[in-house]
């Protein structure tokens, strides 16, 4: 349910500060958060994916995507609590201006194609040099084949996936969000990489993507060293 600010109501700016102060302090919660991009063909399940991990459920319609979607879901991951913001992409051609300005400050992007359709999986580098045209600090990627319950139509053997992973340097994971098979682990696999990458990268300043217990401890060294 989304909650509209009334500008007329004299309570708004205490009610809404009193609502960021309630966020702020919930979020402090969180290890980690990380923004996830999901991007791809229209049709080859984004929208369902997400659907399936946010909710547990599945759509058998097509509805395509307008523009963008988001969802928040709240994952532990090796005793870390983890925030993730997944934005689901729509992926007509149409939509390309806007859904490329959701790309930038993506910590992971994950590149959907669909496991029958030859043409989903050509487009991967499209959509990977779309990645590169409209982010600057190198988001983690991982490419997921969906729909392997069609397994007797699939279009995509074994040879494929490990050249489009010899070429682009990407780890390919098949997955069905009509079947739930490996929907968790997709989006397990891509915090665990993510956290081992703000890891190694050291963030120093930016809380985002980052450990905030290393962040306390780091601050309160810190600030031992500044006293007198
Ligand atoms: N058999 C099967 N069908 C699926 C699966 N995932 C999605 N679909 C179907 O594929 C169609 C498209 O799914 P969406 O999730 O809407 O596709 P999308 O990638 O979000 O498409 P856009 O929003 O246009 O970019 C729908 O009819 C879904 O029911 C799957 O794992 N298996
Ligand atoms: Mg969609």
């Amino acid at each position: 349910m989304s909650t509209t600010l009334n500008p007329l109501n004299n309570n708004t700016s205490t009610n809404s500060s009193q609502k960021i102060a309630k966020k702020l302090s919930k979020s402090k919660q969180f290890d980690y958060t990380f923004k996830i991009v999901m991007i791809g063909d229209s049709g080859v399940g984004k929208s369902c994916i997400l659907l399936r991990f946010a909710d547990d459920k599945f759509n058998e319609n097509f509805y395509a995507t307008i523009g963008v979607d988001f969802r928040f879901k709240n994952i532990i991951v090796d005793d870390k609590s983890v925030k993730l913001q997944i934005w689901d992409t729509a992926g007509q051609e149409r939509f390309k201006t806007i859904t490329s300005a959701y790309y930038r400050g993506a910590d992971g992007i994950i590149i959907v194609y669909d496991i029958t359709d030859r043409n989903s999986f050509a487009h991967i580098k499209d959509w990977l040099d779309d990645v590169n045209k409209y982010t600057d600090d190198n988001p983690l990627k991982i490419i997921v084949g969906n729909k392997i319950d069609l397994i007797k139509d699939k279009q995509i053997n074994e040879n494929d996936m490990k050249t489009m992973t010899a070429q682009t340097g990407i780890e390919i994971l098949e997955c069905s969000a009509k079947d739930s098979i490996k929907i968790n682990d997709l989006m397990e696999i891509m915090t665990k990489k993510l956290i081992e990458k703000k890891k190694n990268e050291g963030n120093k300043n930016n809380t985002k993507g980052m450990d905030l217990n290393d962040f306390n401890k780091k601050n309160v060294q810190n600030n031992n060293n500044f006293c007198c």
